[in-house]
């Protein structure tokens, strides 16, 4: 489909999504990377911050997937990010979420407050991209998004993110659950209202995150990726122009700084 069309998709519904992007085994191998990441991050403080009960977000560096430059160069998530934020658009994020067995419902929320240039020109200046590394099963607590809420006036939102209570019929009436398979990845404005649902069964499903600003977007400085001289020796020019990050000889395990208050303690 034309980038054009998928951008538009994106203003209209503020997500959309690719089945098949990759095979299995990739995904396997990502879930391998993401499984040892998310061990090492367990084990020191601040490695995790808590999304909820049972629920965790860790950022970490490009080189700890080796997957990394085919994530970061596919065809589908180059032209949808240089459709919506342009050409010179920047990786900012990469991090992933794990919903455990026993993580409960989350307040409907997105993900930072609406910036100014989405408030005054309904412009968007970020995107996220998710990559399921398991297969999603109804018992397994679901993504939930509601489309089309990713301009939602903010003004009774708390801490700019949270909406009251007495809009969730509005979040409810056009909530859709995902069930994305390995393989499938999706496109969204973090803007757009969503939820974590309550995990019913005893796997945990982990979702990896990559986030891109706009050139003057503000998203990155609420995170910390870098890259080592090594590993950005190996890096194709196509995908060193989007990763304006410092370069350093050694990393250090990020420090998570994208706490979001509102949800640590799971929907009251
Ligand atoms: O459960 C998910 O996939 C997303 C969780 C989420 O929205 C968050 O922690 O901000």
């Amino acid at each position: 489909m034309d980038p054009n069309d998928l951008a538009r998709r994106i203003y209209d519904d503020g997500i959309i999504g690719l089945p098949g992007a990759f095979e299995r085994e990739w995904v396997k191998q990502l879930d391998e990377d993401v499984d040892v990441a998310f061990r090492e991050a367990l084990a020191r403080a601040d490695g995790a911050v808590g999304r909820g009960p049972n629920r965790y977000y860790v950022e970490i560096h490009p080189e700890q997937l080796r997957g990394f430059v085919e994530l970061a160069t596919h065809p589908w998530i180059n032209g949808v990010c240089t459709a919506v934020l342009g050409p010179d658009y920047q990786i900012v994020e990469v991090g992933f979420d794990v919903p455990l067995a026993g993580a409960v419902d989350q307040p409907w929320h997105r993900d930072f407050p609406m910036p100014p240039i989405t408030k005054t020109e309904r412009k968007l200046d970020s995107l996220a991209i998710n990559v399921t590394t398991v297969d999603t099963e109804p018992d397994m607590g679901p993504f939930e998004i509601a489309p089309g809420t990713q301009f939602d006036d903010d003004a009774e939102f708390e801490h700019g993110m949270f909406p009251p209570k007495s809009a969730y019929p509005r979040y409810e009436e056009r909530a859709v659950r995902k069930f994305p398979q390995m393989g499938d990845i999706s496109i969204r404005s973090a803007l757009t209202i969503h939820r974590g649902t309550t995990n019913h069964s005893q796997k945990s499903r982990p979702v990896l995150v990559l986030g891109v600003d706009a050139p003057g977007g503000v998203n990155g400085e609420r995170h910390d990726l870098a890259v080592t001289e090594g590993f950005w020796a190996t890096l194709p020019d196509s995908l060193r122009r989007h990763l304006q990050c410092p370069v350093v000889q050694t990393l250090r395990p990020i420090t998570q700084k994208h706490t979001i208050e509102g949800l640590v303690m799971g929907a009251s």
